[in-house]
């Protein structure tokens, strides 16, 4: 299946509530590995819509999951998947969010690829190749949370706001008679658009999304204490990672390009854990000269061979001459979006930073 086909709507969003709405058996709700704050919004926004509703409903994560997240509302919706996982349920329906490639889902494709006739795909990757008989991948939402609260608003009307909204500099909630939707639903849906835009930073961020985001705050999100909460609860270990990767980092295509290495090692010795690598490639982009960043990490596979990870960005450019960085992780078989994309191969760091340093040499 090409990549056209793949990101052709197979139903609408309007057809994606009536599928949950018929479907009367349980629904298991699964997204990548290593979740980040919009794969974890998606599932648990999801999960509690479904169970709001009456369904059976819950999700499950493939470790490691961020200590910040794992202590927000809605956490206790998924099951964390480790070596004995089996599903709680036969599910009538399989729903794969943030992700539409098997790369990512690592353990979990067992469980789904039998079942791909009932499964449906929501996300916002233009990279997938997980055929699902029904997708809906809308390439240029900055999140998938922002795919999820439209189709959350069709399956929880009461929660729109009455027209007009409420008076300048008051909340939805004072509006008497008003529900808005339940904190944990809100909550997840802002982590996800604060979280895959870099707190409304990044070139990805549109008029829906802030005007989510001012939908979210007007319901009772309080958005300073989820800022504090996740970007500002790190621990010392992550620091000392983040020293170990700037000493180590290096520079390619004159100066355009940085490289910052991670060996097992450097885990070793600064006491740090694999998911506290999350937002180290944002330090050296505040030097003018860099347009490509990489963090590459020595990691194993499952029965212990080599394996390395990579994190691309690039940074965004008014002319046409940013870095297509989902082209560039997929030389190693990743993807992901023009801005930020990642990768993991089956062979060594050294391997991997022999090649990485021939590519970007030709920048
Ligand atoms: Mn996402």
């Amino acid at each position: 299946m090409n990549l056209a086909t793949y990101t052709q709507p197979t139903l609408e969003l309007s057809q994606v509530a009536d599928l949950f709405r018929q479907t009367e058996g349980p629904i298991m709700v699964l997204t990548h590995a290593k979740p980040d704050g919009d794969a974890f919004g998606s599932v648990v926004s999801l999960v509690a819509t479904l169970q709001k509703l009456g369904k059976t409903a819950r999700g499950v994560f493939v470790p490691p999951v961020p200590e910040a997240l794992g202590k927000l509302h809605g956490a206790e919706l998924a099951d964390v998947w480790d070596e004995g996982y089996s599903l709680p349920f036969e599910p009538e329906l399989f729903v794969v969010v943030d992700t539409g490639a098997w790369s990512q889902v690592g353990p979990l494709r067992g469980f789904v690829e039998p079942h791909l006739d009932r499964t449906v795909i929501l996300d916002h990757h233009l990279s997938g190749d997980i055929e699902a008989q029904h997708r809906h991948v809308v390439g240029d939402a900055a999140a998938a949370c922002e795919i999820l609260a439209e189709l959350i608003e069709l399956l929880i009307p009461a929660c729109v706001p009455p027209q007009g909204g409420p008076a300048t500099g008051r909340r939805d909630t004072d509006i008497a008679g008003y529900t808005p939707l339940p904190q944990t639903i809100r909550e997840a849906l802002f982590v996800g658009i604060a979280s895959d835009t870099g707190w409304f930073r990044f070139s990805n961020v549109r008029p829906q999304t802030h005007e989510l985001a001012a939908k979210l705050i007007r319901q009772g999100v309080d958005h300073a204490d989820l800022y504090s909460r996740l970007e500002q609860g790190e621990r010392p270990e992550k620091l000392a990672l983040l020293t170990r990767a700037l000493q180590n980092m290096t520079f390619h295509a004159h100066g355009t390009a940085a490289v910052m290495v991670l060996r097992q090692q450097d885990f070793i010795d600064t006491g740090a854990r694999p998911e506290e690598t999350e937002r180290l490639i944002d330090t050296p982009q505040m030097v003018g000269a860099l347009q490509v960043f990489v963090v590459v990490t020595e990691a194993q596979t499952a029965d212990g061979q080599p394996q390395t990870r990579m994190s691309f960005r690039s940074k965004h450019t008014t002319d046409d001459s940013a870095i297509n960085v989902a082209d560039l992780a997929s030389r190693f078989g990743g993807g992901g979006h023009a801005r930020a994309a990642g990768a993991k191969a089956d062979r060594t760091v050294d391997e991997v930073l022999a090649e990485l340093s021939g590519i970007l040499a030709d920048l």
